[in-house]
């Protein structure tokens, strides 16, 4: 069974996510061991201070090392050659979230997903206990505790059972790495518009060949960077 653990100055933040979404069921299903840590568990001093003003002066405080590198250590042992989790920082400096970087952390056994606020962690905490910097995007957040909430459901999607029947089929039968076509449910007929007669003709021989068709012409439209350069130029 796939382990995370995610190691954060605000546990509460999880609860809710944990409680309602489609990690929380699997965790409940036994399909994925996920526990959140307080890092101020490791911190030492009667303050549980877990940063402090940075060396050279600038605004805010940086994540001191000694709790982070704990932390980690606690639930994943010192770095080097027999530690057999990964541990992932998230963090602005990382390596951009795609679904491949997804499915190489699904494939681990053990994640350690590492949550920074502030300016940021000390460097040495970095080097000393982290194996991989990721970031969701180039855009700027608060802290690490959203970015691992992503980390966490992109990865448990790709754990076998996770994903009801519906949805896991779904993403096998359909052309991965394109975005969907419009989707339509009942009436039929809403605010004057129709929904396209071929979804109603129950021919899915003409379904398919449409949402094939729909999926390309979406793709192209708005993110043609998301097909290859064979289909770039064979469609149009
Ligand atoms: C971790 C602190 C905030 C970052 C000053 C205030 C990821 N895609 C992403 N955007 N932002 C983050 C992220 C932001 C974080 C931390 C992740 C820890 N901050 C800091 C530096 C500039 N702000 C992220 N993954």
């Amino acid at each position: 069974m796939l382990r995370i653990d995610v190691i954060t100055i605000f546990p509460r933040l999880f609860e809710g996510w944990l409680s309602e979404s489609l990690v929380g069921a699997a965790r409940a299903h036994g399909l994925l061991d996920l526990r959140v840590h307080d890092l101020r568990q490791h911190a030492h001093d009667r303050h549980r201070s877990v940063d402090d003003s940075p060396y050279g002066g600038g605004p805010g405080m940086v994540m001191r090392p000694e709790p982070l590198v704990e932390a980690v250590e606690a639930v994943a042992g010192r770095k080097g050659a027999g530690r057999q989790a990964h541990v992932v920082l998230l963090s602005p400096q990382g390596r951009r979230l795609d679904q491949a970087l997804l499915g190489e952390l699904a494939a681990r056994t053990h994640l350690v997903l590492v949550c920074g606020r502030y300016e940021g962690v000390d460097q040495r905490a970095v080097e000393l206990a982290m194996d991989e910097e990721v970031s969701i995007g180039d855009y700027v957040l608060s802290g690490g505790e959203v970015p691992a909430m992503v980390v966490a459901e992109g990865v448990a999607r790709l754990v076998p059972g996770v994903l009801g029947n519906a949805e896991s089929v779904r993403s096998e039968s359909f052309q991965a790495g394109l975005l969907e076509g419009p989707q339509y449910t009942r009436p039929p007929e809403f605010g004057g518009l129709s929904v396209p007669e071929v979804l109603r003709s129950g021919d899915h021989g003409a379904v398919a060949r449409w949402r094939s068709e729909k999926a390309r012409e979406v793709t192209r439209v708005r993110r043609p960077d998301l097909l290859g350069s064979m289909s770039r130029e064979e469609s149009s």
